[in-house]
């Protein structure tokens, strides 16, 4: 039985530190400053970019990958692919953040001089083969590239051209399969080899070796894994895809992923895979990590939390802000807060939902439970407020001129589940997700998706409760979490503001 915790906002502190879809953190330092970036998939733009003073508040300050040549996914390249596991590093006065484009440039490396943007074009990578690719430079100026499984190829990062073949660092543990997310650390004596093991579901861990270069020979922990939630009913499940820095003071930390699984048996995790923060001792020169909890241990420098979040964004900006992400490509064309000032404007390209090219503008699911509306103006079109974990995965509330409908599709099942007319004109639409807080029955789902909309008073009329189980990891794959998000189907659909408030125990 998984009942979450409820977090005090007065003593304690929460992880994950950055909750929703952000998994594969990588984290660096640049002075009393900290960033970490996060994997995005299909989503334009990429790579979201958090700045920090105390590893424990982040706030977004771009995507790295905000311009169209920088980041392409071609037409039908599939969910979960595209942007995988970045690396970003200080050095030389600069920021490099190397990853990979799955769906088509492969491994690419960009620089910043200040890394809320903007980025260098990418430079192409041919000589680094496979994913989750490192960057570590040795005191003699070499720079080495170190991929998942696990092999090492230098690099010259100005250029992108590489010396000699890959060669191999490292299998990890025997026996544990997919040894990835790499990370090669110069700390003391020895040069630290950090990597996940157990693939990134349950079985999910960190393991480490050391040498005395950055070429090795290594030598693995004898404690490896020196993290794993696996076959445990810990809270906090798949934790790996680990990435290590210092605190102010010189304490050492990793920010890491996991999952959250609600409800019964198995449990399901619908906002993907989060970041996670814990502490890091040493003994034997090995580091040892502490316990990964929801109540984050709270770290003796002081704390700067920003100020909450605002519920309504009004598209009063002649720009979106970066918490708002597409799948796949987003063109001024179909997405524009200057066709009608104040109100964010689609024109459909996709015809549904189902559709990879869909005109879709959303945001993270960041609480287990939450409250979208949306005033939508369905005048010239046909569009509305969805739950989106993948076009083969979602939960719609769609308005006409004189109708809203709820839809659903789960895998190859499409279902109209309730429809209601209404009056011509605007019409706000509502989605709330309500988790689990305790589990009665095992069969339990995850949470309740609650879709309806509200009239002229703000009187609420539901037209459908579904189980969010469909919409969750478990059930439909991949390396994403649920993005909540306006859509177009058919012609033009102007939102005028757009809504998004956590819940109950979520608030904190
Ligand atoms: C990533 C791999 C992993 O490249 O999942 O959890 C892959 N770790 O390291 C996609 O995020």
């Amino acid at each position: 039985m998984r009942v979450p915790s409820t977090p005090d906002p007065g003593t304690t502190l929460s992880n994950p530190v950055i909750p929703g879809f952000h998994p594969d953190p990588s984290v660096c330092r640049a002075g009393e400053d900290y960033y970490l970036a996060c994997s995005s998939f299909e989503y334009f733009p990429g790579v979201p970019i958090f700045h920090s003073r105390d590893l424990v508040h982040w706030t977004q300050i771009g995507n790295v990958l905000d311009r169209p040549d920088q980041l392409r996914l071609p037409p039908g390249s599939p969910s979960s692919g595209g942007i995988y596991a970045p690396t970003l590093r200080y050095h030389d006065g600069r920021f490099w953040l190397i990853v990979t484009n799955v769906s088509g440039d492969g491994n690419l490396l960009v620089t910043a001089t200040d890394p809320a943007g903007p980025w260098s074009d990418p430079i192409r990578l041919p000589g680094v083969h496979g994913i989750d690719p490192d960057l570590a430079w040795d005191d003699d100026g070499n720079c080495w590239c170190t991929t998942a499984g696990v092999t090492q190829v230098r690099l010259d990062p100005h250029t992108g051209r590489t010396f000699g073949e890959p060669r191999r660092l490292w299998s990890g543990t025997p026996g544990a399969k997919a040894p990835e997310a790499p990370h090669l650390y110069h700390i003391g004596d020895y040069w630290y080899l950090l990597i996940a093991e157990g693939g990134t579901e349950r079985c999910h861990g960190v393991s480490i070796a050391r040498g005395s270069g950055p070429q090795g020979p290594f030598e693995p922990c004898p404690a490896n894994p020196i993290l794993t939630h696996r076959g445990t009913d810990h809270p906090i499940q798949n934790t790996g895809h680990a990435d290590l820095v210092q605190g102010p003071d010189g304490s050492w930390w990793m920010v890491l992923l996991g999952v959250r699984p609600q409800g019964g048996t198995p449990g399901w995790h619908v906002l993907g895979r989060e970041t996670f923060l814990a502490p890091v001792t040493w003994s034997d020169g090995w580091p040892v990590v502490g316990e990964l909890t929801p109540d984050l241990p709270r770290p003796p420098w002081p704390l700067q939390e920003p100020a909450p979040a605002p519920v309504r964004e009004d598209f009063d900006d002649s720009e979106l802000a970066p918490a708002w992400i597409s799948p796949r490509s987003r063109s001024a064309e179909h997405c524009t807060t200057k066709e009608r000032p104040g109100s964010l404007t689609l024109r459909a390209r996709g015809e549904s939902l189902d559709d990879p090219e869909v005109t879709f503008v959303g945001r993270r699911q960041q609480h287990l439970s939450f409250r979208a509306r949306v005033l939508a103006d369905p005048a010239e079109g046909r569009g509305g407020l969805a739950v989106r974990l993948d076009e083969q995965h979602h939960y719609e509330i769609e308005a006409t001129a004189g109708e809203v409908r709820v839809g659903a599709r789960v895998g190859s099942l499409r279902s109209s589940v309730a429809s209601r007319a209404v009056p011509a004109g605007p019409v706000v639409l509502r989605i709330e997700a309500a988790a689990t807080r305790q589990v009665i029955d095992a069969r339990q789902g995850p949470d309740t998706v609650t879709l309806g909309l509200e009239d002229a008073d703000g009187t609420f009329t539901e037209l459908a409760t579904l189980d969010g189980r469909y919409l969750s990891t478990e059930v439909a794959g991949g390396f994403t979490g649920r993005v909540i998000g306006m859509y177009a189907a058919t012609g033009t659909v102007h939102f005028d503001w757009f809504d998004y408030e956590p819940l109950d125990a979520d608030a904190a």
